[in-house]
């Protein structure tokens, strides 16, 4: 079955699945196994430094031949030192999220590095087109973490008719129903994050990983709505009591405070009440820890066959 024959023409991936760049969870470990599965596999360079992802960097390099990425988290406060070392290591591809990052565009492009930023609305996508990337992830409100205001059934089809540059969809996608739904909305491929939360390869707390696995579709809420930061995550002591302080009208400054250093307790120490929790919706559907060769190939096994099945309906 060939799905996604440019994506893979352009990055020599084998499917067009991207693992989302999670900050302290998507390290080397988790992207060498998607990449050597035939993903796409991602660094979350986070708020983390730039020796720690340069070593990260190295250990993907030993561990796979297949092309790999870094996620940039232009909030953080390393974005130039993070930068310059994917300059200097020629990381393959560099996927962006909570900012614009048009300055940076020429300078990894001279490079022959690909970009993909994240987007959430049709005017950052024609901007940032403009600016020379090569693909766009388009990110639905369904995802985990910091999220824009569009749902991934409305943005998708919204991005693919405003440029010409292939689309990743993302948010709200877990399984090969998900990778067909994106690819009839005119998506190239996929970007899955919370899936790979449960990777066996993936170093995020056991306690953090059955949080996801029992959590069911109404398990999740949007906190920051009021700091202009709208973060989703799972449903606990720390998101109540977030929300709860942002009904009452506490300040922004009190509420940014109040949320440092809660999504490492959660995904680190497995601190599943006063953590941080960030997971997209679909948790509800996640019910296993699974290998990433398997949840890769599970995805592309039943993406084949939902192929087939709409191939024989219409
Ligand atoms: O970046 C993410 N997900 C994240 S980042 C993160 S760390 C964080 N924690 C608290 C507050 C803020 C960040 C946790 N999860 N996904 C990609 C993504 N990017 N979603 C939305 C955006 C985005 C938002 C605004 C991209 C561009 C943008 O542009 C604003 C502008 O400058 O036009």
């Amino acid at each position: 079955m060939v799905l996604g024959g440019y994506l893979s023409n352009l990055l020599g991936i084998r499917f067009p699945i991207f693992q989302g760049g999670m900050a302290w969870i998507s390290t080397a470990q988790l992207a060498a196994a998607v990449s050597e599965a035939g993903g796409l596999g991602i660094i979350g360079a986070g708020k983390l430094d730039a020796q720690w992802l340069q070593e990260q960097i190295r250990a993907v390099k030993q561990q796979t031949k297949a092309p790999f990425g870094v996620n940039v988290m232009l909030l953080s406060p390393h974005v130039e030192s993070i930068m310059q070392v994917i300059l200097d290591e020629k990381v393959p591809v560099v996927t962006t999220g909570a900012g614009n990052p048009g300055k940076y565009v020429t300078s990894l492009k001279e490079r022959g590095i690909k970009v993909f930023p994240v987007v959430s609305s049709v005017a950052l996508a024609r901007r940032l087109e403009k600016s020379g990337v090569d693909g766009l992830i388009a990110e639905g409100m369904e995802s985990g973490g910091h999220i824009g205001e569009i749902t991934t059934f409305s943005l998708v089809p919204q991005v693919v008719d405003a440029v010409s540059i292939p689309v990743i969809a993302a948010g709200g996608i877990a399984d090969g129903r998900g990778l067909v739904a994106a690819l009839a909305l005119g998506a190239s491929g996929v970007q899955i994050g919370t899936r790979f939360i449960v990777a066996e390869e993936c170093p995020a707390h056991p306690a953090y990983k059955e949080a996801i696995i029992k959590a069911g579709d109404r398990d999740t809420l949007v906190t920051g709505n009021s700091t202009g930061h709208p973060v989703r995550v799972l449903k606990n002591r720390f998101a109540r009591e977030l929300q709860e302080m942002e009904q009452r009208g506490v300040s922004k400054a009190e509420i940014e405070h109040f949320g440092e250093g809660k999504y490492p307790l959660a995904v680190l120490e497995g601190d599943i009440e006063r953590g941080s929790l960030m997971a997209g919706q679909v948790a509800g559907m996640i019910t296993k820890k699974q290998s990433a060769q398997e949840i890769v190939d599970e995805i592309m096994a039943q993406a084949a066959k939902v192929t087939a099945q709409l191939a024989a309906q219409i």
